[in-house]
């Protein structure tokens, strides 16, 4: 069966796309999108036409897997035939209108879409922009403002901004085909969309716009890219903006940026799989127990409430329960603040929380993560009290950073339903969640993962047990090196500098003041013992934990925070100069290229021991996990792509 189908009823015709899952516009789908359109014009009992699409979506854009090597027919010159034509066509919108697919929908002469479609041009998140008249028609219809925000950002927006904006003509009040028809009649046959002039560009300053997006993008060069697309529209005829727009896509889409976020893109999307793929039933998720409400116990708990979960929150005493009460309060209050979720959201998600101190109030719960401190000692005991009360079905999860979850799983009757779901914090913001299989873990405990990662939109990766798993493991082995380089004369605002011109949202020395010094520090006390003698340890660090220098929340820690911002401390020069001189290494100078040398090749070694190990699954996974958890420059595409480009 042809992908594009037409049948005509009275005079409209209603032209269907039907390629599963997301209705990308692949070679053969084009092809059979081209012929509908001849037939369209051969045909002159037609007097309008109806565009929509089979399945759940409209069009989701290009097929991603084509980029980079463009194949007839192009969609350019489809979108000027529709745009032309000698009749009407409306484009019914419903689930995503997305790059290709709104540019689609923009060379039609009207839009009506359902009030919870979403639209956007979402190309620079792919390294790319729009490559078929989205930067040329999209500020013709829409403010140029809204138009920079859009294509620069990529974030696709709701319908009802959509009409206010101007984007579509309408929203769907019943039945979206029956009142697409009603448009195309409505329709006034104006001046055609590319000899109307852009909205709203003379008051935009261009060079500010540059300067803010250049500072945002981190290295990225699709959104300046676009940016300057806006401009050739607003400045350009629409001939000559298209003719560049096409230029500057295809010298993208074979950039080594586009081709990097496009292993992401499919990377993110093959993570945790095997989770998925499991015939097991996982556990039911409407009422999780989450054990301690610190830190992530709270972020966890607020994830599972705005996902609609209710939330049994276990602690210590009453004080504990009622701060983490708070915790968890405060931090609906900000993702209020931040559009997440209303006041009534919010009133409801708090009203699914309980508070307990008793384990009893736990037996409904088919799902319990624990969250309290990085205790071995602690973990077992909570282990094992759960073990003595939760029914065998219900599945135990630990959110430890380091410990041996085979241990722990040791402690219990039921290895099997045992494993380790490591989240990041803010636990309700970060996507990654590493689910560490235990070499007891069951089917349904793995199943249970992936269906809390689907549930939580978190992206899972497997890991197996090691110190760290995949993402600390490979944090832990860079940091030191790092502090290798602090003896042998860098200092850390000169390597978080060198980290975050490589795109790196946040340095090393950033990240672990912001998170504390102190996990860590423990890890490595617990680590003294058995640490080999003869292996190279750099004591800058353990020394800052010492003086009481944990980090931000101490107010001091690689650097100093008494002005809010990291300063430059000389007491931490200090300490480190003198750490050198114990080791008895002579300083020297560290260029930029030659810190992010180091710290890649650190990272990609581990990552091929974690490989070689069976510890990570693949190497997509591994780039997913840096990149989702640590802040790599996802433009970049991971460390382990990187030794593939
Ligand atoms: N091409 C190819 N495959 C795609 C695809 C696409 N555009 N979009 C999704 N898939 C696959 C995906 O890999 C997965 O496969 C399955 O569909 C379901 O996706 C000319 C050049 C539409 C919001 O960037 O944002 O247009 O893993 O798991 O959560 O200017 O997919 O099952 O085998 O993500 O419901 C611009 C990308 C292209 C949109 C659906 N468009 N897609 O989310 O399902 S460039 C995009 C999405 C372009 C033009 C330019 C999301 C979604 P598998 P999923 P979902
Ligand atoms: P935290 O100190 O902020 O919170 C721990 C909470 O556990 C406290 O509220 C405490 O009252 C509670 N608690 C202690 N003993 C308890 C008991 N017997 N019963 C019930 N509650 C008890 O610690 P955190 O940063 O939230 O870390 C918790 C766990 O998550 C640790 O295993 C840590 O390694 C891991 N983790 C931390 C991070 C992070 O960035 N902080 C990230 C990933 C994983």
């Amino acid at each position: 069966m042809q992908p594009v189908t037409m049948h005509v009823r009275e005079g409209i015709a209603h032209v269907v796309i039907d390629s599963p899952p997301v209705n990308a516009l692949s070679q053969p789908v084009r092809a059979s999108l081209a012929d509908a359109v001849a037939r369209v014009e051969q045909d002159s009992q037609i007097a309008g036409v109806v565009l929509s699409c089979a399945g759940r979506t409209f069009v989701a854009g290009a097929d991603i897997n084509e980029l980079g090597a463009p194949l007839t027919p192009y969609l350019p010159d489809i979108l000027a035939d529709i745009a032309a034509s000698r009749v009407p066509w409306v484009a019914a919108i419903k689930g995503t209108a997305l790059g290709g697919g709104l540019e689609l929908a923009m060379a039609c002469h009207g839009r009506i879409a359902e009030p919870s479609a979403k639209m956007g041009l979402p190309e620079v998140s792919l390294g790319i922009l729009p490559g078929a008249g989205g930067t040329v028609r999209l500020p013709r219809l829409v403010p140029m403002t809204t138009a920079i925000t859009m294509i620069t950002a990529g974030k696709p927006i709701d319908a009802k901004a959509a009409l206010d904006a101007g984007l579509v003509d309408i929203l769907a009040e019943t039945d979206l085909l029956s009142e697409a028809e009603a448009l195309l009649h409505d329709l006034p046959m104006g001046i055609p969309l590319l000899e109307r002039p852009v909205r709203d560009a003379d008051a935009i300053d261009w060079d500010a716009e540059q300067k803010t997006l250049r500072k945002k993008s981190q290295g990225a060069q699709a959104p300046l890219e676009a940016l300057a697309a806006l401009h050739d529209a607003a400045s350009l005829s629409a001939e000559q903006a298209l003719a560049a727009e096409r230029d500057r896509f295809l010298r993208l889409a074979v950039s080594d940026q586009s081709r990097a976020l496009r292993h992401v893109f499919f990377a993110e999307r093959a993570a945790g799989r095997s989770l998925r793929d499991l015939q097991a039933e996982p556990a039911d998720l409407s009422c999780v127990g989450v054990i301690g409400g610190g830190t992530m116990g709270a972020g966890i708990a607020v994830a599972l409430l705005l996902a609609g979960s209710q939330v049994i929150l276990v602690e210590r005493d009453e004080a504990s329960a009622a701060k983490a009460r708070t915790r968890v309060d405060e931090t609906l209050t900000a993702s209020a603040k931040r559009g997440v979720i209303d006041a009534s959201g919010h009133a409801a998600a708090l009203d699914r929380l309980k508070t307990a101190q008793d384990y009893g109030a736990l037996t409904d719960c088919q799902l319990v993560i624990e969250a309290v401190f990085e205790d071995m000692a602690l973990k077992r005991e909570v282990f094992a009290r759960l073990d003595a009360v939760m029914p065998a079905s219900a599945i135990l999860a630990t959110n430890t950073s380091y410990l041996d979850v085979d241990a722990l799983a040791g402690t219990t009757a039921h290895p099997d339903r045992v494993l380790g779901l490591h989240f990041f914090a803010p636990a309700h913001v970060m996507k990654l969640l590493e689910v560490v299989r235990g070499s007891a873990t069951g089917p349904r405990a793995l199943a249970t993962a992936g269906a809390l990662a689907r549930h939580l939109r978190k992206i899972a990766v497997v890991a197996c047990v090691c110190d760290g798993f995949i993402g600390n493991r490979i944090m832990n082995a860079y940091r030191n090196d790092c502090e290798f380089m602090l003896e042998e004369g860098a200092l850390p605002q000169q390597i978080d500098a060198a980290m975050e011109s490589f795109g790196f949202a946040m340095g090393i020395y950033k990240v672990q003041d912001l998170s504390g010094l102190d996990i860590a520090w423990a890890q490595r006390k617990a680590r003294a013992a058995t640490r080999p003698a003869d292996e190279r340890y750099a004591h800058i660090a353990d020394r800052l934990c010492e003086a009481g220098r944990l980090g931000r929340k101490t107010g001091r820690g690689f650097y100093d925070y008494s002005d809010g911002k990291p300063k430059v401390d000389p007491e931490v020069t200090a300490i480190i100069e003198e750490e050198s001189a114990k080791a008895a290494r002579t300083r020297r100078d560290f260029t930029e290229r030659e810190i992010i040398d180091r710290i890649l090749t650190v990272m990609q070694a581990e990552g091929q021991a974690i490989l070689d190990e069976g510890i990570a699954e693949s190497a997509d996974d591994i780039d997913v996990v840096m990149i989702t958890g640590y802040g790599f420059p996802r433009h970049k595409g991971g460390p382990m792509w990187l030794t593939r480009g």
